[in-house]
């Protein structure tokens, strides 16, 4: 997803996304927040350009990309920038995308599916400092574990930031970085025809790659949120 900068008009990558239906993508909501003037103060539509099927960050390099402008912009009632509490978002593109082999939706995580996937770890320890390498050049995945909130509380320590609508990640070396907020973290699993099911969205941590897990926006607990918000579209725009 690519972000406007106010003063001088221009689109840079700013954040990552999902397709979660033909003209909605899923994000986080400290993406599209104004960070610089109020902490609540939503961005207009025409500060974003979606690219979907992008894998190279040279963009001569990606045949089959498409762009999208975006006509709509909603983050959830609640978000609060400072907790990042409620960090979700959705964003209406201006025309339907069609599906392709490198463009299709991802699924929607059912009910309290979460759970089964924990892996249970030893605590992180800050052994593994991070070695700050070049950014990628292309869109990498990373495999990843899904570990415990109350593990993930005992790393961060500090009372309720780690509330029970968030997820955490761990694994040695492997993490979520700077840019990579708003975009998926999913499952492979078979569910309905779907081989990949998305679980979180990539919310914050405290540096990357080091002892503090990655936190991400536990899908499941907005599911009633994303109904009721897809319905709403649904009914508006057919
Ligand atoms: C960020 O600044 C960010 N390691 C995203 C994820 C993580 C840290 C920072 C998790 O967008």
């Amino acid at each position: 997803m690519k972000r406007s900068d106010a003063l001088t008009d221009e689109y840079s990558l700013y954040c990552g996304a999902s397709l979660i239906s033909s003209t909605q993508i899923l994000t986080a909501a400290h993406c599209v927040n104004d960070v610089e003037t109020n902490k609540y103060t939503v961005l207009g539509p025409e500060r974003f350009i979606v690219l979907l099927g992008m894998h190279f960050m040279n963009e001569s390099m990606n045949d089959a990309q498409v762009t999208k402008r975006v006509i709509g912009v909603m983050v959830h009632e609640e978000f609060d920038s400072i907790s990042h509490f409620n960090d979700i978002a959705i964003l209406t593109m201006e025309t339907p995308v069609v599906f392709t082999s490198t463009i299709s939706p991802v699924c929607m995580p059912p009910n309290g599916s979460t759970d089964q996937y924990l892996t249970e770890l030893p605590l992180p320890r800050d052994g593994d400092v991070h070695k700050r390498g070049k950014n990628s050049d292309f869109l990498r995945n990373v495999g990843i574990r899904i570990i415990s909130n109350s593990l993930c509380r005992k790393s961060y320590m500090e009372e309720g930031k780690i509330s029970g609508h968030m997820l955490c990640t761990w694994l040695s070396g492997k993490d979520t970085c700077q840019n990579e907020s708003g975009g998926p973290l999913v499952i492979e699993a078979e569910h309905l025809g779907c081989s990949w099911i998305q679980v979180g969205i990539v919310s914050f941590g405290r540096g990357c790659a080091r002892r503090f897990p990655g936190v991400y926006t536990r899908l499941t607990s907005f599911l009633p949120w994303l109904k009721e918000l897809l319905l709403a579209v649904w009914l508006l725009c057919g």
